[in-house]
């Protein structure tokens, strides 16, 4: 699995074999990111992140290759493992390391392997960390804090690894400057509400093949995730009911046009469950004692618990896997109820995630944050920052012009129309 021939650079992949797959993937990837391939050939020509060592831990996937391509484009030199042992694509981190990158990532490693990697990456010497889950900060901070006077500043790409970061900084623990890529508008928005509405629908469609059509489609949580996923469903005829525990998020539903029921209520009428929420035990037993035959059951948030899989194993006599991600419940009374991908997140475990036109421009700003902290890093202190709006918009608008839609612009007259307090309202 080790490869260390002449000219490569040192890297630990399950089967270099897959790499010719794995190019025709980050291939496809490229031909869907455009703004990422903008950067590409515009940071390329001014060799941003020349000098720059950058130690990235990210899912290995066809997007993220095209993150990594588009840094190495513009002068890094780059160590990448993957930040969680079930994303590998083995496939693309085999297409990387015969590329030249050096990366250390399969699919199904344990904790130890996990480490050890995160650990190969860090033995270049970092001057920037990029991170998704902040393992790679954390492991310089606690294990290796010799390596913190030469880095310059770091990235962390979710919500959660941001507020543990920032509880860090709260304590004066934080060494360096990180940028909160989440809360760009441009990532967790379009990732939300697009990248989950569509990968969802299409894990349950992947998995189980059903019409949506005429269905009953009920959404746990009317957040951004739920939203989407309601919006895709009604798109597909699906009529939507949405339970919540918020009066606003609920009136939101209303009148995006779908109904607003409670659980005990949308249980007995339902056709297909997705939960959004957060938070655990939103499906539980009184709901399945029920629900109709035939009632699918998924999961679309962070964690796997919002569906009560004890219960539903209690009220069963048995269950068996009817389809790839799809487990059959059979119930005392004869009832059968379908489990999608074990409760987990059945848009990344029954189909792909997000769809790279939506990853593109959460890697966009990882990029550019990259190109922040080369130019700013010194001059910005140990603690969380937030990404600019101009970020954003600058961002947003490469997109636009790539799907070849433009911008009105205000005239000069417009803009001190629009500041002018002299003449009241
Ligand atoms: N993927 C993931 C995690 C767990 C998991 C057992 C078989 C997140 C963001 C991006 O977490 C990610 N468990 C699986 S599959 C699986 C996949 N199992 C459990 O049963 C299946 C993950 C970001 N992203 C996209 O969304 C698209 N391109 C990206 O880079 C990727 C992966």
């Amino acid at each position: 699995m080790t490869n260390k021939h002449a000219g490569a650079s040192p890297s630990k992949v399950a089967d270099p074999g897959l790499a010719e797959r794995g190019r025709c993937k980050i291939d496809w990837a490229e031909s869907r990111m455009p703004v990422l391939m903008a950067l590409r050939e515009e940071h390329a020509r001014l060799q941003s992140l020349k000098g720059m060592r950058i130690a990235g831990c990210l899912h290995v996937t066809k997007e993220t290759a095209v993150l990594v391509e588009t840094l190495l484009a513009a002068g890094a030199e780059i160590s990448w493992s993957g930040c969680n042992p079930l994303s590998t694509q083995d496939d693309v981190a085999a297409a990387l390391a015969a590329a030249g990158v050096s990366i250390y990532a399969w699919h199904g490693m344990n904790v130890e392997e996990f480490y050890w990697c995160i650990d190969r990456t860090l033995d270049f010497k970092p001057t920037l960390t990029l991170d998704d889950g902040a393992d790679l900060i954390f492991s310089v901070h606690n294990r290796h804090p010799h390596l913190i006077a030469g880095i310059v500043g770091g990235t962390e790409e979710t919500t959660t690894g941001i507020h543990r970061l920032r509880a860090m900084a709260a304590d004066g623990a934080l060494k360096y400057p990180v940028v909160a890529v989440n809360d760009a508008e441009t990532k967790w928005d379009f990732d939300n509400v697009y990248g989950t509405g569509q990968s969802s629908l299409d894990g349950i469609i992947r998995a189980t093949s059903v019409l949506l059509a005429g269905k009953n489609f009920v959404v746990a949580g009317y957040g951004h995730c739920g939203k989407g996923c309601a919006m895709r469903a009604a798109g597909l005829g699906a009529s939507v009911i949405a339970t919540e525990i918020k009066a606003t998020a609920a009136l939101k539903a209303t009148l995006d046009g779908h109904r607003v029921m409670t659980m005990d209520e949308a249980a007995a009428v339902g056709d297909i469950f997705i939960t959004a929420t957060g938070m655990k035990d939103v499906i539980v037993k009184r709901h399945f004692e029920v629900m109709r035959d035939g009632a699918i059951v998924c999961n679309t948030g962070h964690y796997d618990c919002e569906i009560n899989i004890g219960d539903l194993a209690s009220l069963s006599t048995g269950k068996r896997e009817i389809r790839d991600n799809c487990e059959e419940y059979t119930l005392r009374d004869g009832r059968r109820i379908y489990l999608l991908a074990q409760g987990r997140l059945v848009n990344l475990a029954a189909a792909e995630g997000h769809p790279s036109e939506v990853m593109d421009m959460s890697f966009a700003n990882q990029f550019l944050s990259m190109v922040r902290l080369a130019r700013e890093g010194r001059d910005l202190v140990a603690d969380v920052h937030d990404i600019p709006e101009s970020q954003d918009q600058y961002i947003a608008g490469i997109k636009l012009r790539t799907m070849g839609m433009s911008l009105d612009v205000l005239t000069d007259e417009q803009a001190r129309y629009a500041d002018d307090y002299s003449a009241g309202t």
